[in-house]
């Protein structure tokens, strides 16, 4: 009687074991590319701003929150909450723009979903979110899942042995407080848009998959990479890359390299070419696109597959035209898109977390170069390690997700963040990190300067020295100097790198017309430009210019009525997509430019 009572204590605590509670697992690799059930659509929402549904009235975590669904079992039972009855918010979206009264909600909100399920005893489950602002609890029939921080990058959870036959309740507690210690911190210029912001998806794949991989150019101007199973597993991998060919790859512990010894087709800013890719393991077929390039700095030199390239740019946000909140569809990702290629850029700057992998996708396809940065924005706390590892984690998560993006030429660490110590200790930890984790690209930050004795722009931020690609923002005649001024600015540099303008702009409300040196008028924006531009041909060791920004977007610092009312004004195009004369004035800048640059490396 006693074994078996131990037996069963043993049982107990290997189900426990088995479904508690942790941080999302390794990030199956081109999830959507998978075979999958969409959890997309409506989900039935508690906006929670006192977390009643997670703590009791001592503020201690309660056994029966709302992730329990519960109803009452009799006319007399109390329940307090019912999302049966409650509203609805459409997922992948922010709440903010969906519901007046979440606007400026900061706080908790629950997300329910019911779905069905034929379950497949062969078959692993995955639950996929491509994003969630900030922070998430996720229950699957009453159970604790996982939890997730940071609200750009993409993560997931076997949820094999919670998922039941026929109908499942997932809950999912979103809360986008703002944190001090956070990355970002309490502190940005964008809307802090809540909610599950990208799809959610049921991911399903044998028992041993391939959870990640990675193909690219190797040195000797072939395809080489890697594919990794789950938790060590053993097994046969097939690789097939169109034109290319095709092998299996033994995997024995986990992890197998492999190489094509042929050399491909190179990706380009003038041609885009993308390899079809199809990885073959235990029945499932992943297939994919990549492309093959090489990125690599010499003396002042950004050289694209060995030749000096000028990066014209424009920095994006991911914000939906038409004021519509967070980018969360294709066709947003388009008419982006569709913008800065009419601008006649072929690099683009992500700004300032990681965007969704349809917008880098469609990007690579349409031949930009990509700037990457996590949301290591202004003053986050440099001194609080869990800081740290959280920035880590973005960073790692980005990487991982896109390492096969071949659009993507810069990782970019940091934007705009105070030279002092312990930030220049932070960021150089991730520095390395970003290099451990992916040596075949750029790295960059975007830093600030300040002015030498003889009234040069002087780069010589220490992080420059840890950094590729110096990126720098600067904004003669909008926050110092007069639009005027800006075209006799000069500039020095402590280091021998190439020197991307990564911002440099000015607010105009789009249809408000007068004279040049009046505020907001489109003719002060456009004076701006032209003075910059012409700033900007002075500097010998600017190798791309990524102006701020494409398009007008929503931040609560800009309240200025009638001319901000919530909305960053520095948009070449405004929210509701009209141009400004200023989209015109870069768009001849970058008409009269080529794609490459006369190698000037020594
Ligand atoms: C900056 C920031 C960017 C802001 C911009 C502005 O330097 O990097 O996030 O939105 O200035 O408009 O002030």
């Amino acid at each position: 009687m006693r074994q078996i009572k131990n037996i069963f204590i043993l049982f107990l605590t290997l189900r426990a074991l088995a479904v508690s509670a942790g941080d999302a697992q390794d990030l199956l690799q081109n999830a959507s590319n998978r075979v999958h059930q969409s959890l997309d659509g409506t989900w039935q929402i508690i906006v929670d701003p006192m977390e009643t549904g997670y703590y009791n009235h001592g503020w201690k975590p309660k056994k029966n929150g709302y992730f329990m669904d519960e109803k009452p079992k009799s006319v007399s039972d109390r329940v307090e909450y019912d999302f049966d009855t409650s509203d609805e918010l459409y997922v992948p979206g922010d709440w903010n723009m969906q519901a007046d009264r979440l606007y400026y909600y900061e706080g908790t909100v629950w997300y329910r979903r019911k779905f069905l399920i034929t379950k497949e005893s062969e078959k692993k489950y995955h639950l996929y979110f491509g994003a969630v602002n900030y922070r998430s609890i996720v229950y699957l029939n009453g159970e604790l899942v996982g939890e997730h921080i940071g609200g750009f990058t993409s993560f997931n959870f076997d949820v094999t042995d919670l998922l039941q036959e026929g109908q499942n309740t997932l809950i999912v507690k979103v809360d986008n407080t703002r944190d001090k210690d956070g990355v970002p911190t309490i502190n940005t210029d964008w809307w802090n848009y809540g909610g599950i912001t990208r799809s959610v998806l049921l991911v399903e794949t044998p028992q041993v998959f391939v959870q990640d991989y990675s193909i690219q150019l190797s040195k000797n101007n072939t395809v080489e990479g890697w594919v990794k199973l789950n938790n060590n597993n053993a097994g046969k991998v097939e690789i097939a890359i169109e034109g290319i060919g095709k092998q299996v790859v033994q995997v024995k512990a986990g992890k197998a390299s492999f190489e094509f010894d042929k050399s491909p087709k190179h990706w380009s800013l003038d041609d885009p070419y993308l390899y079809q890719v199809t990885l073959s393991c235990n029945g499932e077929n992943i297939k994919d696109e990549i492309g093959f390039k090489s990125i690599a700095v010499q003396g002042q030199d950004i050289m694209l597959n060995g030749e000096s390239v000028f990066l014209k740019g424009i920095s994006i946000h991911e914000e939906a035209p038409f004021g519509t909140g967070r980018v969360t569809t294709r066709e947003q990702c388009k008419i982006l898109l569709d913008w800065a290629k009419e601008l006649g850029c072929n690099y683009i700057r992500l700004a300032h977390y990681p965007h969704s992998e349809t917008m880098v996708r469609m990007a690579e396809k349409m031949g930009f170069l990509i700037w990457s940065e996590i949301p290591v924005y202004w003053t986050i706390n440099y001194d609080n390690p869990s800081t740290y590892s959280n920035a880590e984690n973005q960073l790692v998560e980005m990487i991982t997700r896109d390492k096969n993006r071949v659009g993507i030429g810069l990782w970019s660490v940091a934007n705009e963040t105070p030279v002092i110590d312990s930030r220049n200790e932070f960021l150089n930890k991730l520095i390395k990190k970003t290099r451990d984790l992916d040596p075949t690209r750029l790295i960059c930050a975007a830093l600030n300067t300040q002015k030498s004795k003889n009234g040069k722009n002087l780069i010589d931020d220490p992080l420059g020295e840890y950094v590729d690609v110096i990126g720098i923002n600067s904004y003669c005649g909008w926050y110092g100097g007069t639009p005027e001024s800006c075209s006799s600015w000069e500039w020095a540099t402590k280091f021998k790198k190439p020197m991307i303008m990564s911002e440099v702009g000015a607010g105009a409300l789009q249809g408000y017309h007068g004279e040049e040196n009046v505020r907001w008028t489109e003719e002060y924006q456009s004076a701006v430009f032209h003075s910059n531009i012409e700033m900007l041909k002075n500097i010998d060791f600017l190798r791309g210019v990524s102006p701020w920004i494409l398009m007008d977007f929503r931040s609560p610092r800009r309240s200025l009525k009638n001319i901000q009312n919530d909305f960053n004004r520095k948009g070449l195009i405004s929210e509701q997509g009209l141009k400004k004369e200023s989209f015109f004035i870069l768009q001849n800048y970058y008409n009269s430019l080529p794609n490459q640059m006369k190698n000037t490396a020594k």
